[in-house]
Order: structure tokens, then C-alpha cells, then sequence
């Protein structure tokens, strides 16, 4: 007999999703039509990747840090070019744009290369634009650049916040006073996470959108478990490329410490030079660039420094300095020339190394690849709640309070548990424990047994866990024991599990 046991990580995960969309269900019986449009989007996004919106202020480097990850020169990022609708990035064939307009119409636009300069249309009577690419990471993402927060155009800061938090540019959190702001504000809640990008120090309009985003999160926004800090253009950081030190390790140190700083508000902070990285995914480094750089190599620093005053040196040719410097910004041109001569290839390898990009992406692989159903199933929820207190209507918030007592929906109570567990126990034994039940693919893993083992040693085994976990709660503070709650009940429903197999 096939025990629950035996399913994969993926199926079980499911569950939790499947538990959600039945919430939907019920609320869209429950309210017999209205809000159908809103509640089928929530319920369509569950099976749907999961959405990362890539945010922080103008020209922070977030259209290139999107063309990184999608491996395409597609997002505008040429001087003067700015973000200025929120864009999706989806998977899909053939490559197309499509324009969806505030009153829910759709035009399909050419992409050649890249997106249009111009979309023929007002930038405010765009809701956003929508992107199909054949990209490996967006098989497991949606990915939302979005127009620079905090900018000298407020329509964009709008548009920012309205696609991130909800609502129109209003502070969120507020109980919307009537069912039409509710409806704008809760349909408009639709990232499940977030890449938040900070060029050096951050400033308080920065933190206070990051604490806004939390505040509009569900119960996992606590933990900031849905956010990733980047701190951007770490090439050309600190002292820059001509000073002594590296600027992307003396990046790397104020990463650090961001990420201790700003714990409450992202989940950790990576130094990342996508440009770097943009180059060398999208085909932008050619031979001849990789013989001018290493015909660069014996040229005095303090005038290749000051090139564009005092000219190219000998033996190169201005035009292909200038395309290079834009290739690969000044640390591509001052610390690649040095490098032993190793070709296009070599170079990009180079370059890809430096970025930090792969770092970033095992990031959020881990951090919400892995747990995309976890961050769906919390949003999802959470725009269900809002719906509730909203309309005021106590039965949409008993069918969202079931679903959260639901067995299938406590990976959510470990993910988060396990994430406040880190920030304030990092010692924990139950740090061990939650991760490895939040991680593993199947209960034998959870419960460190070999295969096979039969069923009603598994019980056995799970309650003598559950009871070691819950032991962890007596005279611990309230987060250890939350945590420790949490993982006991992980244990009891493994036990429950594999009771009905061993009898
Ligand atoms: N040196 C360096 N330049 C970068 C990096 N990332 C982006 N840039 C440059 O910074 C400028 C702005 O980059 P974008 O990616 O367009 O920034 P953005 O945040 O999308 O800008 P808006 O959409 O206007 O808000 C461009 O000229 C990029 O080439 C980086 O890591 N290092
Ligand atoms: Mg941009």
C-alpha cells in the first residue's frame, strides 16, 4: 500500500496548496459572485511560479539585475531609459509583450531584441506589462521589475506601490472604509516576495517601503522570510576600481552587516555587480573585446583612469575603450586587464565569478524557490483575511481560519517558526529540526530512519521527537517556544500520518 510517506516532498507540499484553493472555494460560494474576478486570481496564482518583485530606488540597477537572471538584454537599462511600468516576466513561447491597460484591455507589442521605447499608450493607463520569454529562471519565477521607488515622478512610486503592497500609493494596513478600495487595494497585493536593491547606505524612504511591504505581508512578513536584500553596483563600491582594495569584498563586509542591521526587514543581503553578470549571460562579450582589454594590460592606471580626457593609450582604438567600459564598467576594465589572457570565454567566466550573481541565486533558490508554495499558499491567505475584515463578512474569515488550522497548511506555522528561530536562537537544537523538517523530501528523512522502516516504528519514533521538540518549550522565551510548538506538531502529524498504515 502506497503510505503518504512514500509520496514526494512535492506532492505533500501540494497539499497545502490544494487546502488554499479549496479556501478560495469556499469564499467564492460563500460570496456567490461578487469578487469572483479577485478571488479566481488568487486562486489562479496558486498554481501559477511564484512571484519575485525586483524593487529600490531609480537607476538602483534593478532592469539589469532582471536581464541577469533571465540571461537576456531585454529590460531597458540605457542611460536616460528608465522603468516606467511595472513589467512581468514570464515564461512562455513565442517571445511577446502584451500592454494591460487599467480598464483590463490587452494590446500585444513586437519584442525585437528588447522591449519597446515607446508603448504608444500614457503610462498611467498602464496596469503593467507582461513578457513571455523562454528563460530557464522563469520556469520557477515570475519576476516584476518595477519603476524606481522614491523618485521625481510620483506616478512611478505609485505604480511601484500599488503593484507591490496594494492600494494606491496609500500606506498600507489601513481597514479600507468601503468595498471598492478594498477590491483595488487587495487584487493590487501581488508580489509573494521581494528582491529589495540598495545602492550603499539605505535611506528611510527605502526602509520604510520595505517595512510597508512587510506590514502587507501575511503571517511570514514577521519573519521576513519573503524578502532578499541585494546590495547593488558592488563593483563599483567603497573607494571603486582604481583604489587598493576590492571594492566587491569591501561590498561584501557592508553586506554583511546590512544584514544584521536590517534583519527585521529582509532575510539576508547579498553584494551583487549585475552588470557584470548581464554582460557575460547575454552574449555582450566578443573576442576583439577580450584582446583590447589584455592590450590594456601594460597601460600606466592613472591614464587609463582618465582615458576619456587624456585619450585611448597607444595601440587602442577609442571607440572599442568606450564600448568596453560600457560592457564591463570600470572594475571589468581595471581588474580584467590584469587577468592571464583567456579569451571571450575566459573573460566571461571572469565576470560571472565577480558578479556574485550564483551566490545570489542559490539565495533564492533556498530562500524562495524551495518554499514557493509556502509563500503562495501565506499571501494567498492573507488577501483572503483582508477580504474578510474588509467586507466585514464572518464567514469569508472562518472559511481562512480553517484553512489555517488545517493540518496541511502547518508548513507554513515551521517556515515560520524556523525563520524567527534563526534571528533570535541561531544555538537552537530546533534549528536543526525545523530545517530539516522543513526541507526533507519525506517523513523518513524528517525522522532520520532508513527507507523501509515500517509504519508503526515511524509512530513510535515521531511521538518520541514530538516530545523531545516540545520539552524545548519549558522555561525557553516565546519565540523558542513557538518554534518548538511547532515542530512538535510537525512530529504528531507525521505520527498521525503513518497510524492509519500501521494498523
Ligand atoms: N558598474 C555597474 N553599473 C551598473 C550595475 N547595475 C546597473 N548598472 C548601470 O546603472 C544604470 C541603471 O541601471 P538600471 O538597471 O537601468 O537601473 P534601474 O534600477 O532599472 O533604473 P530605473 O528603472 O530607471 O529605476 C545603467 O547604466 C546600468 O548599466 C552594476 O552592477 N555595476
Ligand atoms: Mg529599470
Amino acid at each position: 500500500m502506497m503510505t503518504t510517506d512514500q509520496l514526494p516532498g512535492s506532492r505533500a507540499r501540494s497539499a497545502l496548496i490544494q487546502r488554499v484553493e479549496r479556501a478560495c472555494d469556499d469564499v467564492l460560494a460563500h460570496l456567490g459572485g461578487a469578487y469572483a474576478a479577485e478571488v479566481g486570481a488568487v486562486r489562479a496564482a496558486l498554481s501559477e511560479p511564484l512571484r519575485v518583485a525586483v524593487v529600490g530606488r531609480v537607476k538602483a540597477g534593478k532592469s539589469t539585475l532582471v536581464n541577469a537572471l533571465v540571461g537576456r538584454r531585454i529590460a531597458p537599462t540605457r542611460a536616460g531609459e528608465c522603468t516606467r511600468v511595472v513589467t512581468w516576466y514570464r515564461y512562455g513561447a513565442p517571445d511577446r509583450a502584451e500592454l494591460v491597460l487599467t480598464d483590463g484591455t490587452r494590446r500585444t507589442l513586437r519584442v525585437d531584441g528588447g522591449l519597446p521605447e515607446d508603448l504608444g499608450v500614457p503610462a498611467e493607463r498602464v496596469d503593467r506589462l507582461e513578457v513571455h520569454l523562454q528563460a530557464g529562471a522563469l520556469r520557477d519565477l515570475i519576476i516584476i521589475d518595477t519603476p524606481g521607488l522614491a523618485t521625481t515622478t510620483v506616478e512611478n512610486d505609485r505604480a511601484t506601490r500599488r503593484a507591490i503592497i496594494g492600494g494606491p500609493g496609500d500606506p498600507p494596513g489601513e481597514t479600507p472604509d468601503d468595498a471598492s478600495t478594498a477590491s483595488s487595494r487587495w487584487a493590487a497585493t501581488q508580489a509573494d516576495a521581494v528582491l529589495f536593491l540598495v545602492r550603499d547606505a539605505e535611506r528611510s524612504d527605502e526602509v520604510a517601503f520595505l517595512q510597508d511591504f512587510r506590514a502587507a505581508s501575511g503571517e511570514l512578513g514577521a519573519s521576513a522570510l519573503n524578502a532578499i536584500g541585494v546590495l547593488s553596483h558592488a563593483d563599483v563600491f567603497g573607494a571603486g576600481p582604481w583604489g587598493g582594495d576590492d571594492p566587491i569584498e569591501v561590498a561584501g563586509v557592508r553586506a554583511r552587516r546590512l544584514a544584521v542591521d536590517r534583519a527585521a526587514e529582509v532575510s539576508d543581503v547579498r553584494p551583487v555587480a549585475a552588470l557584470l553578470a548581464e554582460s557575460a549571460r547575454t552574449g555582450r562579450i566578443r573576442e576583439p573585446d577580450a584582446r583590447t582589454l589584455a592590450a590594456l594590460g601594460a597601460a600606466d592606471p592613472a591614464r587609463l583612469r582618465l582615458w576619456e580626457h587624456l585619450g585611448a593609450p597607444d595601440g587602442v582604438d577609442p571607440a572599442d575603450l568606450g564600448r568596453l567600459v560600457e560592457t564591463l564598467g570600470p572594475y571589468g576594465v581595471a581588474r580584467g586587464r590584469s587577468l592571464p589572457d583567456a579569451g571571450a570565454a575566459g573573460l566571461m567566466a571572469w565576470l560571472e565569478d565577480r558578479s556574485g550573481m550564483r551566490d545570489l541565486e542559490l539565495l533564492i533558490r533556498r530562500r524562495f524557490v524551495v518554499r514557493a508554495d509556502v509563500l503562495k499558499a501565506d499571501r494567498a491567505l492573507d488577501v483572503l483575511d483582508r477580504l474578510g475584515v474588509a467586507l466585514a463578512d464572518p464567514a469569508v474569515r472562518d472559511a481562512v481560519e480553517s484553512a489555517r488550522l488545517d493540518p496541511a497548511v502547518h508548513p507554513l506555522k515551521e517556515v515560520r517558526a524556523l525563520s524567527l528561530l534563526t534571528r533570535a536562537a541561531p544555538g537552537s537544537p530546533l534549528v536543526a529540526m525545523l530545517t530539516t523538517l522543513t526541507e526533507a523530501a519525506d517523513d523518513h528523512i524528517r525522522l532520520g530512519c532508513p527507507p523501509g522502516t515500517p509504519p508503526a516504528e515511524l509512530v513510535v519514533l515521531a511521538r518520541r521527537l514530538a516530545a523531545q521538540a516540545q520539552a524545548q518549550a519549558a522555561f525557553a522565551g516565546p519565540t523558542i517556544a513557538e518554534a518548538a510548538r511547532a515542530a512538535a506538531r510537525s512530529f504528531l502529524l507525521i505520527a498521525q500520518r503513518h497510524a492509519g498504515a500501521s494498523r
